[in-house]
């Protein structure tokens, strides 16, 4: 990663701190990715752009919708199984939580009482600041060292600030890892995988292959939020960009691609039309699609196969009654213990892991 800046600081609580760091990257601007995505054919932009801060609060409304089951049955896993995964990789755990937001869903590990030290990332500094005080207040017998980048492209430099532990866990949640395209996906578990020492856990949700009727619902719910959520990025680029795009003349288009398992999120210009953005004006014929959104949707034995490619040997993985989503804790190769095997729904653990948890020194 080329850093162009870092800054630490302690940031000072109620009743803790927390260690600070701020790792700021030459990246390309929005503007030229933007452009550069609608020079293409098909047109496209890439989906990091839906979080500006109205995309993050659109965001939270649609983990709250009835037809978006994902962040709910994520979060009753995690719920149930809190105990048994963090115990299956052993005591005096350093938890990161790559994408980390609020923090909310690295909170129900921390209530486990099993780690000593997390490690939240997250791209946006303030919203991370406060984030990680409130864990520190919440969680006093935690070591909070949170760290402002963007982690697809700073995950290499983050390894010398870990704190000390027994083992390191990566908490990747929210079938975030959906929204790469495979190559991609395996590139940042490759990069996760660096991160770790062999016997190290990688705790991941994945979306699940379930029908179509459900998987549309949830892109396309019946309360149009993801409609606004989807056609922000327009209003932002008029925000941000000084584009002219009239949002009543697109609309929001949720598809599934069965052939490529992902749902596909696209908005649709209603007629041809010229729009301004930056100092180019783009032509959109009638029905002109630009791609916004892919999230892929795995099976067990794909997404073990996609892990295992990247150095990862499932230990364990949970599912809801339903099987709709997936909770996977896989361990950086080398280390021993025994995989499960998949017993069905709920998928019970055959034999927990052993690994002998020797110290490691930062
Ligand atoms: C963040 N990500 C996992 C969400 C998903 O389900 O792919 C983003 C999202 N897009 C529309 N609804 C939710």
């Amino acid at each position: 990663m080329d850093i162009s800046r870092t800054q630490t600081a302690q940031l000072v609580g109620h009743r803790s701190r927390v260690n600070f760091t701020r790792f700021e990257a030459g990246a390309r601007t929005m503007e030229e990715e933007v452009l550069a995505g609608l020079r293409s054919s098909p047109k496209r932009i890439p989906s990091k752009y839906l979080y500006d801060a109205e995309g993050s609060r659109l965001f939270d409304r649609i983990c709250d919708l009835p037809d978006y089951y994902p962040t709910r049955t994520e979060t009753a896993i995690l719920k149930e199984h809190a105990r048994t995964i963090l115990d299956l990789i052993g005591p005096d755990l350093c938890i990161i939580e790559p994408g980390a937001g609020a923090c909310g869903k690295g909170r129900l590990l921390l209530e486990t009482r099993r780690a000593s030290a997390f490690v939240p990332l997250d791209i946006s500094t303030d919203f991370l600041q406060g984030a990680a005080l409130d864990v520190a207040d919440n969680f006093p017998h935690v070591s909070v060292h949170a760290v402002a980048m963007d982690f697809l492209t700073g995950l290499d430099s983050l390894k010398p600030l870990l704190p000390p532990a027994a083992k390191r866990l990566i908490f990747y949640a929210g079938s975030s890892i959906g929204n790469f395209d495979p190559p991609d996906a395996a590139s940042l578990l490759g990069r996760f995988h660096a991160l770790l020492d062999e016997g190290d856990g990688l705790l991941i949700g994945y979306d699940l292959q379930k029908d179509r009727d459900a998987l549309t619902r949830a892109y396309d719910d019946s309360e149009g939020v993801t409609a606004s959520f989807n056609l922000n990025l327009l209003a932002r680029f008029n925000r941000e960009l000084g584009a002219d795009f009239d949002l009543s003349r697109f609309r929001h288009v949720a598809v599934y691609n069965e052939a490529k398992s992902r749902i596909e999120m696209h908005l649709e210009s209603i007629a041809a039309q010229r729009v301004r953005v930056g100092k180019e004006s783009v032509a959109f014929d009638a029905f002109e699609r630009m791609h916004t959104e892919s999230s892929y949707k795995y099976t067990v034995e794909g997404f073990d196969a996609m892990a295992a490619a990247s150095g990862f040997r499932r230990l364990e993985v949970w599912m809801d009654p339903a099987s709709y989503f997936a909770v996977g804790l896989y361990v950086k190769d080398g280390a021993g213990g025994s995989p499960s095997l998949l017993t069905g729904h709920g998928m019970k653990s055959v034999k927990a892991l052993t690994v002998a948890s020797g110290g490691r020194q930062a």
